[in-house]
């Protein structure tokens, strides 16, 4: 594809808004930046018209005369105060996005439907999960990608027919369309984060090792495993607990019986230069004492907590800790609430990032203690059959109940990304630097202010393919910060699963390895020697590529490019639109991991151009084309595309260390002998570094006989200095006879069968 610049959203792309002139209906309150109301749209590359009977919209990409929306032609428009309908053809059959849902990464049309209802639901297939993200892409066969986002967080369906076409089933709302014309699928995501907020941009540290597990019960045994996992020099970076350190559950309290050593453990953590994450769930129990617990006679006098539909008092369902109240995280003293109680916990325990779970809402009742009353949001009309239950307020609170915006039934969706935004904001006051929010509940422009992971998934092979698809949809929904839990949440784990899970998710975006109550420990360091040293060795080699993957976070968090990409992006065609077992880091670094038990070798598509093997520097035979690759138990396949240069770093057992070290560079030339690359560089956690410039960013360039770097700014300087330690330079065809750096002699090594 020729890359033409990325036509800005403001400049071309459309909003469609269909809507009761009449009467004022609820709208999202997600302050997207809108497009400018054009009236001259002949630069751009679409047009529009109508059709009058049947009504209906269509949208043409004038470039190849494609229609990428057209309203007249898949379901008649029907709109009633809770039932709205309109299809639209697609372009193409290859169709992505509409989450959240366990499946492949290319969506089957042939006559399906997907549910969209944030749920405390388990990832299996068929059924809507945590989080809701009314995106998709559709791509054609030449490689032209469009996007369609319906602003709408109502519950709804999407009905697939191999027209192909899909239908929408919302119920309630307005239908708030914006088009993204692309052409290109990264323009998609540009444009898409664009509208909806740029990703966040992470930490250095959040993108090293994290541990967790639900069940540590006690410091001891919290000591113990931060204890073999140091003694392992497995790289390590984040300890998390779960709901266990808490006192009987409450948020914002801790055990200090069972967990009297926690503010010890966690300042023996930061002096080891590792941090700390702590769970807190959205349910504030109301059956303590008065005058005891803050977290409820403060919310309460504020009026923070969502009411019943009799309005006043807050309505009551049952999680963890009993009964419980529910904060309205779009109240607006929502912020100070949250925030204080935060920073009065953070003061006995010093945190670096919270975890926030359980926020569908889940309940453990349905609706609430009292059930929920009979009326039209809580029993509406039409109920969708491709939502999970006969009720939307099974497992969560009843739609009826209000918040400060309007009712539940129209914002549920969005209860986590509400605590998302107020807890990243809150903990940004609180700690003057970059943090880490990693939430189950999702809804577009949760992105903006953290992380995803995947929930409760099963230590099973199929959890561990099916978490790619999920890691590449998020991608797309602008949340790129984000993993699966490693080796398996539910059910116990294996030796053989948990080494191939930790290969593979060594190269999420968010890796933690994270365990369910009652289940054997499944950290790195429990396992035997040799099981360890497979683990250790794919840290390692993440650890070092930590300068590209935070390269890739810092261009996501300016320009929407995602981190992860699917072969697709790089080479769209009819075979890689299937592909999702394989994925790539940026356009540079291809991982094949193995999804199946016994396998001990993969078949990889290579997209044509040249491509080395990350391990030997050699490059692969012949592209464009399947290959088998040798896949030993202890071993995950890894290329780098030729025309890549990927900056890298002496590994360490914690990122605090490895950053201290010096510098390196993987040269991978194309078939012209040329490679470029980048490294974005700052202190990795400030949160003003980009803004106040104190960050470097270089450039990198190779021809055949040397490598070059452009310094674009060198705002952030080092006491101890940035060092270039070593370069490996592949594809070398003739052994040189002397090599230079900075026009000084360098000490050098020249294989000329692998040519590196
Ligand atoms: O009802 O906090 O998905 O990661 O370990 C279960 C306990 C509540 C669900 C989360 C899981 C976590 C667990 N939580």
């Amino acid at each position: 594809m020729t890359k033409k610049p990325t036509p800005s959203f403001y400049l071309c792309d459309k909003e469609i808004r269909i809507f009761d002139p009449q009467e004022r209906r609820y709208e999202v309150p997600l302050n997207v930046h809108k497009p400018s109301r054009l009236t001259d749209i002949s630069d751009c590359d679409y047009t529009v018209s109508y059709v009058k009977e049947p009504f209906g919209l269509i949208v043409r990409r004038k470039s190849t005369n494609t229609i990428i929306f057209n309203s007249a032609k898949a379901a008649p428009l029907i709109f009633a105060d809770q039932y709205i309908q309109i299809g639209t053809v697609l372009a193409s059959k290859y169709l992505y996005g509409l989450g959240e849902h366990q499946d492949k990464f290319l969506i089957d049309i042939n006559w399906t439907s997907r549910g969209f209802w944030a749920r405390d639901q388990a990832p299996r297939v068929n059924t809507n999960l945590y989080g809701v993200h009314p995106f998709y892409m559709n791509i054609d066969k030449h490689g032209n990608a469009y996007g369609v986002f319906l602003l709408n967080s109502n519950a709804m369906q999407v009905d697939f027919q191999p027209l192909p076409a899909l239908t929408y089933r919302t119920m309630g709302g307005v239908l708030d369309f914006y088009i993204f014309t692309g052409p290109s699928p990264i323009d998609v995501i540009q444009q898409y984060t664009e509208l909806i907020g740029r990703p966040y941009f992470p930490p250095y540290w959040a993108l090293g090792f994290h541990l967790c597990r639900w069940g540590y019960e006690n410091s001891r045994n919290l000591k113990e495993v931060i204890k073999r996992m140091r003694d392992s020099k497995i790289p390590y970076d984040v300890q998390w607990n779960d709901i266990d350190y808490m006192d009987r559950h409450l948020d914002w309290t801790y055990n200090t019986k069972n967990f009297a050593e926690l503010p010890e453990i966690v300042e023996d953590l930061h002096a080891h230069g590792q941090h700390y994450i702590m769970i807190v769930d959205p349910g504030i129990s109301n059956q303590q004492r008065e005058g005891t617990y803050p977290p409820y006679d403060k919310g309460l006098k504020e009026g923070i907590f969502i009411t019943d539909s009799k309005g006043g008092k807050p309505i009551v369902g049952r999680v963890w800790p009993g009964d419980t109240v529910f904060p309205d995280f779009f109240h607006p003293k929502a912020f100070s609430y949250w925030h204080d109680l935060a920073e009065k916990f953070h003061k006995q325990i010093p945190f670096d990032g919270l975890w926030v779970d359980m926020n569908e809402p889940s309940n453990f009742v349905s609706g609430s203690e009292d059930g929920c009353l009979y009326n039209s949001l809580n029993y509406p009309p039409f109920s969708s059959p491709a939502i999970l239950g006969s009720k939307l307020f099974e497992q969560t609170l009843c739609p009826s109940a209000h918040q400060n915006l309007s009712s539940h039934y129209n914002l549920h969706n969005m209860y986590g990304y509400s605590e998302t935004k107020i807890t990243a904001m809150s903990l940004e006051k609180i700690l003057r630097k970059r943090t880490l929010v990693i939430s189950r509940s999702t809804f577009p422009g949760s992105g903006v202010y953290g992380g995803h992971w995947s929930g409760d998934n099963h230590a099973n092979w199929d959890h561990l393919y099916y978490s790619i698809p999920e890691i590449l949809n998020f991608q797309l929904f602008g949340i790129p910060m984000v993993g699966s839990d490693v080796c398996g949440f539910a059910g116990p784990t294996n030796a053989e699963l948990c080494t191939r899970w930790t290969q593979l998710g060594a190269f999420y975006p968010f890796m933690r390895n994270h365990n369910n109550l009652h289940m054997p420990d499944q950290d790195p360091a429990v396992f035997d020697e040799h099981i360890q040293n497979a683990m250790r060795q794919v840290l390692l080699i993440r650890y070092s590529l930590l300068p590209y993957l935070y390269t890739l976070f810092y261009n996501s968090h300016i320009n929407g490019t995602p981190v992860l990409w699917p072969l697709f992006f790089l080479e769209p065609n009819e075979e890689t639109f299937t592909i999702d077992q394989q994925f790539l880091w940026g356009n540079g670094l291809m991982i094949s991991p193995v999804v199946r038990p016994s396998t001990f070798e993969v078949k990889a598509y290579f997209p044509e151009g040249s491509w080395y093997d990350f391990y030997t520097g050699t490059k692969i035979g012949s592209t464009g084309l399947y290959m088998i690759l040798d896949a030993p138990w202890d071993k995950i396949n890894l290329h780098v595309r030729g025309g890549t240069i990927l900056p890298i770093i002496e590994p360490d057992v914690t990122t605090t260390a490895s950053r201290k070290k010096k510098f390196g560079l993987f040269v991978a030339p194309d078939t012209q002998g040329k490679s470029k690359g980048e490294l974005f560089w700052d202190d990795g956690v400030s949160l003003d570094s980009i803004k106040s410039g104190k960050f470097t960013h270089l450039i990198f360039m190779a021809t055949e006989q040397n490598v070059t770097s452009q310094v674009l700014r060198s705002g952030y300087t080092l006491a101890a200095g940035m060092y270039l330690g070593h370069a490996i330079i592949c594809g070398v065809q003739k052994c040189p006879s002397h090599a230079t750096a900075n026009g000084k002699p360098v000490k050098f090594q020249c294989e000329s069968t692998s040519q590196v």
